[in-house]
């Protein structure tokens, strides 16, 4: 489902019950402009119908239950809100119907913006229109990440026990930090992350076959648009994965930061004594700029990618897309 995901909140609770706190930009991915809450809506009534042209918002059933059925003209899926440490982010272009309020349901919702009657599409067939046209463009990401072996998606909620799965095993993250804590705590972790994919600052993607099996992950951050680097990290295989994996999510990856974020330049750092890696990277076309007691750190501009891509990478992937520019 595009632009639209559940939030899950930190709840502080205790023998005295339980606390929910929400900053701006923080824990919820906009500043909130506007708040308002809709109760007392009769058994059976249904509300919604409708989409807005820009503004985002996070509902959140502050008591009872409500089921929220979303479409962004392709989709369409049905979330159910009852904890009040859990929200759904709505951003824009996405129609909603709320119904099935029930147990004194309170909606809160947050928005990013004050009201606007002009921002309202409440026709749904114009909403079929215009969200297509909108999203032509934006789908763009998810068809080109993809080789004839591998696909990448930017990573949720459903790839949180893989990603502990992966980050626990002692083998694999060797030369990464390891994490602890359970399934939920990843779960809390990409959701503060999904603030910063949001934001343009951090694209975290987890890698998969064509049959939808997981392989792996990769991240970009550090993402300055003004100096025009980025960092390339957290890149980690499951053991046995096929054989161009890594190979061709560098390719996809570098294809990424220099043709749609318009980088000049992608940096990493790697474990002195992780020799494989290492070797993979001086291979791949990084060239080593300095090295400290634990880390060597590598750089690839984009005079030497563009060369390399002619000259080696483009049989992998076979096209480089140019993307729409980012910022
Ligand atoms: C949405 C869903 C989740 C205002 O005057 N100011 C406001 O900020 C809002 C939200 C509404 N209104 C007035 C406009 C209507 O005369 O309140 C009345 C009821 O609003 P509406 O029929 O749009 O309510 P819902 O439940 O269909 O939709 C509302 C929001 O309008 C909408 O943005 O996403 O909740």
């Amino acid at each position: 489902m595009r632009n639209c995901r559940k939030i899950k909140f930190k709840g502080f609770f205790d023998e005295r019950g339980g606390l929910v706190a929400i900053e701006n930009n923080k824990n919820l991915p906009f500043e909130i402009k506007r708040v308002y809450y809709i109760y007392n809506v009769p058994q059976g009534l249904e509300r919604g119908f409708h989409s807005h042209r820009n503004l985002e918002q996070v509902l959140i059933a502050v008591s009872g239950s409500v089921k929220i059925r979303v479409k962004d003209g392709k989709n369409e899926e049905t979330y159910e809100l009852k904890n009040p440490d859990e929200g759904l982010f709505i951003g824009n272009m996405i129609w909603r119907e709320m119904y099935d309020f029930r147990d004194k349901a309170v909606l809160l919702v947050l928005a990013n913006h004050e009201y606007n009657p002009d921002d309202y599409i409440k026709d749904y067939k114009e909403y079929l229109n215009i969200s297509k046209e909108y999203f032509k463009d934006k789908d763009s990401l998810n068809d080109i990440l993809s080789t004839d072996t591998i696909k990448l998606n930017l990573v949720d909620d459903n790839d949180a026990e893989f990603l502990y799965n992966l980050r626990t095993n002692k083998e694999l993250t060797k030369y990464i930090s390891p994490v602890s804590g359970s399934i939920a705590d990843q779960i809390e972790w990409i959701n503060k992350y999904k603030i910063k994919e949001y934001q343009g600052k951090e694209f975290y993607f987890c890698i998969s076959d064509l049959n939808n099996e997981k392989l792996g992950f990769v991240r970009l951050y550090n993402i300055d648009y003004n100096k025009k680097v980025l960092t390339f990290g957290s890149f980690l295989l499951k053991e046995n994965h096929p054989k161009l994996t890594a190979l061709e999510s560098m390719i996809i990856m570098l294809n990424i930061s220099f043709d749609y974020l318009n980088m000049e330049k992608v940096e990493l750092d790697v474990r002195i004594n992780n020799e494989h890696a290492k070797h993979f990277y001086q291979r791949f076309g990084f060239v080593k700029t300095k090295e400290n007691n634990i880390d060597e750190f590598y750089e690839m501009t984009r005079e030497n990618y563009d060369k390399l891509y002619n000259e080696k990478y483009y049989k992998y992937v076979r096209r480089k897309i140019k993307w729409k520019k980012w910022k």
